[in-house]
């Protein structure tokens, strides 16, 4: 009840922000896109992890109004780095959306009003969703239908690690996997997870779905699944979720 109440407060005292994670081509390590995660400071908690919070967010409800900030300022700094930096013209950026999020009647309007507001080309835009009860309802589909419509990119999260990840390759119009970093911890070791790593790529490329492999952490990790055929990955090796400017650095300013 006491966290409820201090995040209900956060929201309206600006104490969340964004890191950035790269994600970026295998083998060369280009820069494609961006994932948006949160951080919440809290001054009476310290630094709060969002698997702490953001599951009582989902509960109370509260993801609805930070998600909604959350979408705006990956928006805002997605047009601000294209502005400022050549090599960010073509950035995606990539935000998670909890199902709680697409259960809102309108959160198709709202994302298409964030996007004029901040003048985020639709395009650059994917959401990532895991999978959950939800995306199986007919509602939360036509949600996703109305977001592809405006050109929109929908990712599914974690993919692998629920029973329902393959019924909905068919009721959900998904244009990449993310395969879930358990799956890749040892899969350069573990026969029985490069058997999922390579069928959730071989689904993908026959569903002319994009693959990112997530959780990438040793050079083997990414040698392996490069061979395995995804083109796409992110993790602690390319580099930990960072700070705007430190992101910059590293990626976009000329040298
Ligand atoms: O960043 P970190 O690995 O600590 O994130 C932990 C979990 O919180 C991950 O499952 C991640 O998807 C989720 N998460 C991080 N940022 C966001 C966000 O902006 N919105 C939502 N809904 N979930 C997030
Ligand atoms: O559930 P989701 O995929 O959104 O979770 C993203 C989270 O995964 C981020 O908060 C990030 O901190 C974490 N993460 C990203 N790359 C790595 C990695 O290489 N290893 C581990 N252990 N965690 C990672
Ligand atoms: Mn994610
Ligand atoms: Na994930």
């Amino acid at each position: 009840a006491r966290l409820t109440s201090l995040l209900r407060d956060a929201i309206g005292a600006n104490e969340f922000h964004l890191l950035y994670q790269p994600i970026v081509t295998l083998p060369e390590g280009d820069l494609v896109g961006v994932e948006a995660l949160v951080r919440w400071h809290s001054p009476v908690r310290g630094p709060m992890s969002p698997g702490d919070f953001i599951p009582i967010a989902e509960q109370t409800g509260l993801i609805v109004p930070l998600g909604r900030w959350i979408l705006r300022e990956a928006c805002r700094q997605a047009v601000e780095w294209r502005a400022q930096h050549p090599r960010a013209r073509a950035l995606r950026m990539n935000v998670n959306v909890s199902g709680r999020q697409l259960q809102e009647a309108g959160f198709a309007d709202d994302v298409a009003a964030v996007l004029a507001e901040t003048g985020m080309p639709a395009e650059l835009l994917t959401i990532e969703v895991t999978e959950s009860g939800v995306l199986s309802d007919a509602p939360t589909i036509a949600t996703l239908h109305a977001l592809r419509a405006q050109g929109i990119g929908l990712a599914l999260d974690d993919f692998g690690t629920a029973a329902s990840s393959l019924g909905l390759l068919l009721t959900c119009p998904v244009d990449a996997l993310k395969l879930d970093r358990s799956f890749v911890d040892r899969v350069t070791t573990v026969a029985r997870q490069s058997t999922v790593a390579t069928a959730v790529v071989q689904m993908a490329r026959s569903l002319e779905l994009s693959a990112v492999a997530e959780g990438i952490e040793t050079p083997e990790q990414a040698a392996f699944l490069h061979d395995l055929g995804y083109r796409l990955g992110q993790g602690f090796l390319f580099a930990r979720p960072l700070e705007p400017s430190a992101l910059a650095d590293m990626f976009f300013v000329e040298r």
